[in-house]
């Protein structure tokens, strides 16, 4: 899974990025307006695989992962620079706006005030205004191409209609309904307002910053019932995350904190994206797989390897608790716990799978 970090600048997204990976990148009070985005790949935490492979002792564990980017700020109005940031993040499955609630006389704000709710509508309205431009040049060109003879693909055309409607009307692309077969055409056109938005309120360290950025949290909620809002202080986060394994424990105890935002946030990508994970066990490897939610077991053995999903015979499948009733695989298998699936089976959260096939 990629997720682009975005935000205006100095809302602090190379902290909230560093909070994220645990990584060490550059921090300034001043925009930073050139160079190249930073890049981090987690593993997603997973105690099941933990556990798995506590019994397993394999030659090596796997994990799910994500991969953050963090670039330069988005600017209001400015649209070529914010062309540059959505090329880079066009393909991602889930864009994090980090708007900034901190206050702090040293660092800049671009739009000179700290007020989130603001900033949160001036980062809608330029994915808005990016996709309109995009669609505008889409239908420019069809017109073009018209004029030379060329006949337009009518569906198409009749989707960007439909896009152009809403976007005029400020409605970012993502909340608009769309059918399964727009949807697929969608996927080729690189919309950016279309991508689901996870928005975090960087707040301050202060007394008193958290609980005021949990108010604003509900106030949100109320006026985009669709938007799912975090928020967390990007600078104590990266300081935890900067923190030996060990260590991290009793710090978040001390300052209350229940778990860090690095994990909140993917729980979150995951539930929107609707996201699930089987895993495979074995000798050599115990590895997670994400997937969409009601994914059957051929596409989800094509996750691991077209061969499988082209020669796929048989699933064998036991759900995580089952297994840990057993003990161990021989067990579950003469208590009649593993289950054989055909190609339709749905795919549950936590599924343990062994694939037969015949290539
Ligand atoms: N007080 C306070 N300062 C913060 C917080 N988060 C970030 N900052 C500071 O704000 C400044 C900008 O942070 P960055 O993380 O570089 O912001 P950015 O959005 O990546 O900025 P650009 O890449 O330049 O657009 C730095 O000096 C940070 O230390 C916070 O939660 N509290
Ligand atoms: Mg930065």
């Amino acid at each position: 899974m990629k997720v682009a970090i975005t935000g205006l600048s100095n809302s602090g997204k190379t902290t909230v990025f560093n909070a994220l990976t645990g990584l060490n990148s550059d921090t300034t009070i001043y925009p930073t307006i050139s160079g190249e985005p930073n890049i981090g790949v987690v593993k997603v935490p997973d105690p099941e695989i933990d556990t798995l492979s506590g019994i397993y002792m394999p030659k090596k564990t796997t994990y799910a992962t994500i991969e953050y980017l963090d670039y330069i700020g988005l600017t209001k109005g400015d649209f070529k620079q914010n062309r540059k940031v959505f090329d880079l993040i066009k393909d991602v499955d889930t864009i994090v706006h980090v708007v900034r609630t901190f206050s702090d006389e040293s660092v800049v704000h671009p739009l000179e005030s700290i007020n989130p709710v603001r900033d949160i509508e001036t980062l809608e309205l330029e994915l808005v205004f990016a996709d309109l431009a995009l669609v505008e040049t889409r239908l420019e060109r069809m017109e073009d191409g018209k004029k030379r003879g060329k006949k337009p693909d009518e569906s198409e055309r009749k989707l960007l209609l439909k896009c152009r409607d809403f976007l005029m009307q400020e409605t970012a692309l993502r909340d608009v309904e769309f059918t399964t077969e727009e949807m697929k055409a969608m996927s080729q056109l690189q919309f950016v307002s279309s991508i689901p938005k996870v928005i975090v309120l960087n707040t301050g360290e202060r007394d008193g910053d958290t609980e005021d950025a949990q108010t604003l949290e509900a106030a949100l909620l109320n006026r985009y019932p669709a938007a799912h809002t975090i928020a967390l202080c990007g600078k104590i986060e990266m300081e935890i995350a900067q923190l030996p394994e060990d260590e991290k424990g009793p710090f978040l105890e001390e300052l209350g904190i229940k778990e860090p935002a690095a994990n909140r946030l993917i729980q979150i990508c995951y539930k929107i994206l609707g996201l699930i994970s089987f895993v495979t066990v074995g000798d050599d490897e115990v590895r997670a797989w994400t997937i969409r939610s009601k994914t059957n077991t051929v596409t989800a053995a094509g996750k691991i390897h077209s061969d499988i999903e082209r020669g796929f015979i048989r699933a064998e499948v036991i759900s995580y608790s089952d297994f840990m009733k057993s003990g161990d695989m021989h067990t579950a298998r003469e208590k009649g716990l593993l289950r054989l699936e055909g190609k339709t089976y749905e795919v549950q959260d936590g599924d343990i799978i062994n694939f037969r096939f015949n290539v």
